[in-house]
């Protein structure tokens, strides 16, 4: 079905569900309120006439460094429904990021939950361009707005923007592994696409789903996960504003019973290997997980199914693309290989020149779908590298196997040769994790003594202490695993990997200056 041209996406994921009489239905939950579809639809009006109170117009931007709790969901479909443009804002940024972001932004107002504001005050007399700040959770005690009383004081009766499909909605700052956030824009038709291809299609999310996310909702991913697809469908979304912990996430299970729990792999390998899990653990109310933000080790995968009876869908997605478009789906999966093409999205893999690679060959992906990103805000030579007309690169590399199956080889820039053959660090990784005395590994190059690249392994134990000798049996388990080239020449033991919000390791600061 095709979007018409004038559409807001706050009409189909909200207000869609109170014409089908699900106004009493809870929405969403956190650890202190309930939210129903009926009161968000009468506080979203509220919020969307508190920013023209506050003087703040169409196309501008809101911006949202907001815990996941009840307000979060207020304040992004509020925003749509003014055809205002939210700004999601990681919650983990330095200040000088937060300095950086905002004055790109432009941003007219900020939301900002209470516990986080600390990290933001310094900077914000910087910030011309931002006149109010609206304070969350802090129970009247601030000298910014209050935003339980500034939202209480707005009317709830509003007509919502007459937004265009193709009209930026929001934007997400995309973390690339270098350079300052670009600001992704994504348009009013781009959350139900993602909701109509993978959640439905994929996940079959239905009415009856409670969702449980570990990944925020100021993810693309956990965007996807907690608002756009239990609300597509009417279902209910448990929110978690605290860290997401292996103990953490237990206890949410046993007082929410979710049916869908959407994890990365750190998070499900961690939860492997919690002390906690030797007490008599289930999860019976999980139908499905799924895993994103970088591959799922196969071991995981399979260790996981094999304690708790669930399948763990893992697939790729993008920030750019908004979410998952290549997955294994429910009686198609291979632990280890990220599956096929979502339906209603088409990749490909390209060589150096462009040029389309073979079957068993690694090439760059490259996709294709409605929920592409139009650009980034402000970055046209970045735009153009990344968006080639209908096309958006990935910058990671794949293999394609003969059933049409793709499987991870690691970013563009994080391969590099040995002897002249390119080595995945991915794949050294899953050969080492897949020895039951380690929890995660990262792999870059390292020189020799003779100046030659060979892989060096950093690596997180389970939890018994690191002997000497383990090294060498790692490193043969290794080339007996994939090939003897590939083993690590040097093993050192870390305590955690350096890692981006997502999950995803972040190699780049492990490399050597000079290791090629
Ligand atoms: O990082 C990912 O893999 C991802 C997955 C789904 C949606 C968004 C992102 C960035």
């Amino acid at each position: 079905m095709s979007t018409p041209a004038r559409y807001n996406a706050v009409t189909e994921l909200l207000d869609r569900n109170i014409t089908l009489g699900r106004a009493g239905k809870i929405a969403f939950t956190d650890p202190a309120r309930q939210l129903s579809y009926g009161a968000l639809q009468g506080d979203s009006r509220r919020l969307a006439n508190l920013l023209a109170q506050l003087g703040v117009r169409r196309e501008e931007r809101a911006a949202l460094v907001m815990l996941d709790t009840v307000e979060f969901p207020i304040v992004f479909l509020g925003a749509l429904r003014a055809g205002v443009v939210p700004v999601p804002l990681n919650t983990l940024l330095t200040p000088e990021q937060y300095a950086y972001v905002l004055a790109d932004s432009r941003a007219k107002v900020l939301f900002v939950s209470a516990a986080l504001l600390p990290a933001l005050e310094a900077v914000l007399p910087s910030l011309p361009e931002l006149r109010d700040v609206i304070v969350v959770g802090a129970g009247g005690a601030t000298h910014h707005h209050d935003f339980a009383a500034a939202l209480a004081g707005a009317p709830d009766a509003c007509a919502t923007a007459d937004t265009h499909a193709d009209e930026p909605a929001f934007w997400l700052y995309s973390s690339g592994s270098t350079g300052m956030p670009k600001g992704t824009r994504h348009v009013h038709a781009s959350l139900m696409a993602t909701a109509d291809t993978y959640a439905r299609q994929v996940l079959g999310i239905r009415e009856d789903d409670v969702c449980l996310s570990a990944a925020k909702l100021f993810f693309a991913y956990g965007l996807g996960n907690s608002l756009t697809f239990p609300m597509a469908v009417g279902a209910t979304t448990i929110l978690n504003p605290e860290r997401p912990t292996p103990a953490a996430i237990f206890a949410l299970m046993q007082r929410f019973e979710p049916s869908i729990f959407y994890g990365v792999p750190t998070l499900f390998a961690a939860m492997l290997a919690d002390p906690g899990l030797k007490a008599e653990r289930r999860l019976p109310s999980v139908r499905i997980c799924t895993s994103a933000g970088e591959a799922l080790p196969e071991p995981v995968g399979l260790a996981w199914r094999e304690r708790f009876g669930v399948d763990i869908l893992d697939g790729v997605g993008s920030t750019e693309m908004l979410h998952i478009f290549l997955s294994n789906a429910p009686g198609d999966i291979k632990y280890g290989a990220a599956g096929r093409p979502v339906p209603g999205y088409e990749v490909r893999l390209v060589g150096e020149g462009g040029a389309p690679v073979a079957d068993g060959e690694v090439g760059e992906l490259l996709v294709h779908g409605p929920s592409a990103a139009e650009g980034y805000w402000n970055q046209r030579e970045k735009s153009r590298d990344t968006f080639e007309g209908c096309w958006t690169r990935t910058g990671d590399k794949y293999i394609r196997d003969a059933e049409g199956r793709f499987t991870y080889c690691g970013r563009a820039d994080d391969m590099f040769k040995v002897s002249g053959i390119w080595v995945s660090p991915f794949e050294v990784e899953s050969a080492l994790i897949s020895h039951p005395e380690i929890l995660e590994a990262a792999v870059v190059p390292a020189l020799d003594a003779d100046g030659l690249t060979k892989p060096k392994a950093y690596i997180v134990l389970k939890d018994q202490p690191h002997c000497a000798d383990l090294n060498g049996a790692l490193k043969e388990h290794v080339k007996q695993a994939i090939g003897p080239w590939k083993y690590p020449r040097w093993i050192e033991v870390v305590d955690s990997l350096p890692k981006t919000a997502t999950g995803k390791i972040q190699r780049f600061k492990l490399r050597e200056p000079d290791g090629k």
